[in-house]
């Protein structure tokens, strides 16, 4: 690996001093990165923009844009695949694709917690209980499961068996959808978009796609907010809400993040992906003091975990465990040199950190049957002995310690944040502990000191600079009042740049957002969880509608949502839900349907008339944010809360009243 490759120029690839530092040292120690990746291999010009096809064995067809306005029906004849397909079908099935893509991830995430929720109910999964009896009792009330006398292990098998069985539902309608504001459901009806069942949608997906089915661009995008709501509403909501339960509802906690919460003179272990079962685990088995001993035996001082991507959200919610960085730091936090271990699951993991972790001493350990990786050590995690799996590898990393190298560099870089912002805790910190409610923040929305919400989100691209998108995004949200959610790493790129602890919101938030944060003490950002917990934003904003003077549905709500720096399908399954769900959505980077006006068009613009929610792309961050206080304020009007804003002045009485 050593001398491949033109290496970066760091300071242009990230704004972070720490993950800089590191592509550079990456770059003296001849390690490739996706940074240089990204500079080398361009992408296909009609393939970023949704236009090329490879469904069947006569493509891959690329049809590029007309030359002209008007077209001759023999000059339409000319730009179409072999099969007949047109641009607008080509970007409609790819793009739908890629919701199938998301959709399939975040639900088969949700069934793989739903199949240990059911087994810890059973007994047949030692080490793992029921953590939060009140969410375990509330979701028993919204499924219809009978309470009376029952033991909790008996109300969670019910849960388990009602939430397994939505996967593969044939008819009907996903019980999360009843949660939605019942305008909300109307409009999913009108459109015959309520799901059926998680994977039927998805599947249906790959049949209308397969060459020579649904050619109706229209059709095909409808089917793509189907299986979209299924995800939101469906497999990543069961994720978030048995997790919760099984591990216990995020409250607020101090966390570190940044390279720099690595130790130089412990066993570091990194845990990378997303799903918690093991990591759970894996925490708890670090802190047993035959490890911990262990450790010490093999010259370390003691065992640091960290995190990195969602399944740092994760842990950092629950136990306040450090995150290491976001999808782009992967590489780098091997290249301190001072990693013993990398633990993998699912999603987001580079395939590259099995060749990167050679140039070093670090292991990478997968532990997922559907997430192997050649060249990896693979200790497979078995829900039904986890402990036994867990401590097999926090051994392999300390065992790794011996075997650290002299060529070791730790950025000094880590700001705290406070994370653990679930909507159950949102409710808590505005309205108590006994009158639980939204109605502060829509009081301060309506009154106009807090201008809206957007829930900002998603991954990193390599394709623009490191966290540029995401910081800015937010900082010019904040800045103009609007109070943002977040999860994934758009969330560890804010807390990285210090825009998550409550003083942060004196020092980047407008005047009325900074006088809410200070006498409720908060940050003006508040960080949701993983990607899956963007179902957290999807109940949020169902409390906004239901605590009352802000519209019917969420589409009358002043909400945006954003994914700055998006790379991933599952962003475009988010993306889609947001605006299935009647959330107007702007996403950076590039935009994968612009090969057909027609298909981008129905996207931006008409989807507005469907589903109250609309897509539109930015690639500028701020010009992005604008976009959607821009939309925001069109809704404040809509609903004659406009001028509230006009009178914010803020004297002593009303600093009182707050
Ligand atoms: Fe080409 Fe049609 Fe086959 Fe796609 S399905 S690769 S457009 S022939
Ligand atoms: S990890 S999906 S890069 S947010 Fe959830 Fe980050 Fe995007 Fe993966």
């Amino acid at each position: 690996m050593k001398g491949e490759g033109k290496m970066a120029e760091a300071k242009s690839k990230s704004i972070d001093a720490a993950s800089i530092k590191m592509i550079e040292k990456a770059a003296r120690d001849g390690v490739n990165t996706a940074f240089d990746r990204a500079e080398t291999m361009k992408p296909c010009p009609i393939g970023v923009v949704g236009s090329c096809c490879k469904h069947c064995g006569m493509g891959p067809c690329r049809v590029p844009l007309p030359k002209g306005k008007e077209e001759t029906p023999e000059e339409k004849l000319k730009r179409r695949g072999i099969c007949g397909a047109t641009a607008e079908t080509i970007a409609a099935r790819n793009f739908i694709r890629m919701v199938a893509g998301g959709a399939s991830a975040h639900s088969d995430h949700g069934r793989g917690v739903a199949e240990l929720f059911l087994a810890a109910a059973k007994g047949e999964a030692s080490g793992y209980e029921i953590k939060d009896e009140q969410k375990l009792l509330q979701l028993a009330l919204d499924l219809g499961v009978e309470i009376g006398e029952r033991s909790n292990n008996e109300i969670a098998v019910d849960i388990g068996e009602i939430c397994l069985a939505e996967f593969g539902k044939q008819a009907g309608e996903l019980l999360f959808l009843r949660r939605a504001p019942l305008k909300r459901q109307e409009v999913w009806q009108r459109e015959g978009v309520a799901p059926r069942g998680i994977d039927r949608e998805i599947v249906e997906i790959m049949h209308r796609t397969h060459i020579g089915v649904d050619q109706d661009y229209r059709s095909l995008l409808r089917q793509g907010v189907r299986a979209a709501i299924g995800d939101g509403w469906g497999g990543s909501m069961i994720a978030t809400e048995l997790q919760d339960i099984l591990f216990g509802t995020p409250t607020p906690v101090l966390g570190k993040v940044n390279l720099g919460v690595l130790e130089k003179d412990q066993v570091n272990i990194i845990i990378h992906g997303h799903e918690p079962l093991l990591s759970e685990m894996i925490v708890a088995a670090a802190q047993e003091p035959e490890m911990v001993e262990l450790a010490k035996s093999k010259g370390a001082s003691g065992i640091n975990l960290s995190g990195m991507c969602c399944t740092a959200n994760e842990i950092l919610m629950r136990h306040g465990v450090a995150i290491a960085g976001n999808f782009l730091q992967q590489e780098l936090a091997i290249t301190t040199g001072a990693v013993e271990a990398m633990v993998v699951d699912i999603q987001c993991i580079m395939q590259s950190i099995v060749t990167v972790a050679e140039c070093y001493h670090t292991k990478i350990i997968t532990t997922a049957p559907k997430g192997r990786i050649p060249g990896a050590r693979h200790i497979e995690f078995d829900e039904h002995n986890a402990m036994a799996s867990a401590r097999a590898i926090v051994k392999t990393a300390i065992d790794n310690f011996p075997n650290r190298g002299s060529n070791i560099e730790i950025p000094e870089e880590q700001t705290y944040q406070v994370a653990g912002f679930s909507h159950e805790t949102i409710n808590y910190l505005l309205g108590g502990v006994y009158r639980a409610s939204y109605r502060p923040l829509n009081d301060n929305i309506i009154n106009g000191r807090i201008r809206g919400l957007a829930g900002v989100v998603g991954c990193n691209n390599a394709r623009v600079q490191h966290n540029y998108g995401h910081v800015e995004m937010v900082k010019e949200l904040i800045k103009n009042d609007v109070v943002v959610v977040t999860t994934g790493c758009n969330a560890i790129a804010c807390a990285m740049a210090g825009l998550m602890v409550p003083e942060a919101a004196a020092q980047y938030a407008g005047e009325g957002l900074a006088s809410v944060c200070e006498a409720v003490g908060i940050p003006p950002v508040l960080h949701m969880g993983s990607c899956v917990d963007n179902s957290r934003i999807l109940m949020a904003a169902a409390a906004m509608v239901k605590d009352g003077g802000l519209g019917d549905d969420i589409s009358d709500l002043p909400v945006a949502g954003a994914a700055p720096e998006w790379m991933s399908e599952k962003a475009i399954s988010i993306g889609q839900y947001f605006v299935g769900s009647g959330v107007f959505t702007v996403f950076g980077v590039n935009w994968p349907t612009l090969g057909s006006p027609e298909v981008t068009e129905f996207l931006f613009k008409e989807f507005e008339n469907m589903y109250g929610g609309m897509w539109a792309f930015e690639p500028d961050p701020i010009k992005g944010a604008h976009m959607m206080i821009e939309h925001i304020d069109k809704k404040r009007k809509a609903l004659g809360i406009d001028k509230a804003r006009e009178r914010v002045l803020f004297d002593m009485a009303m600093r009182r009243e707050l």
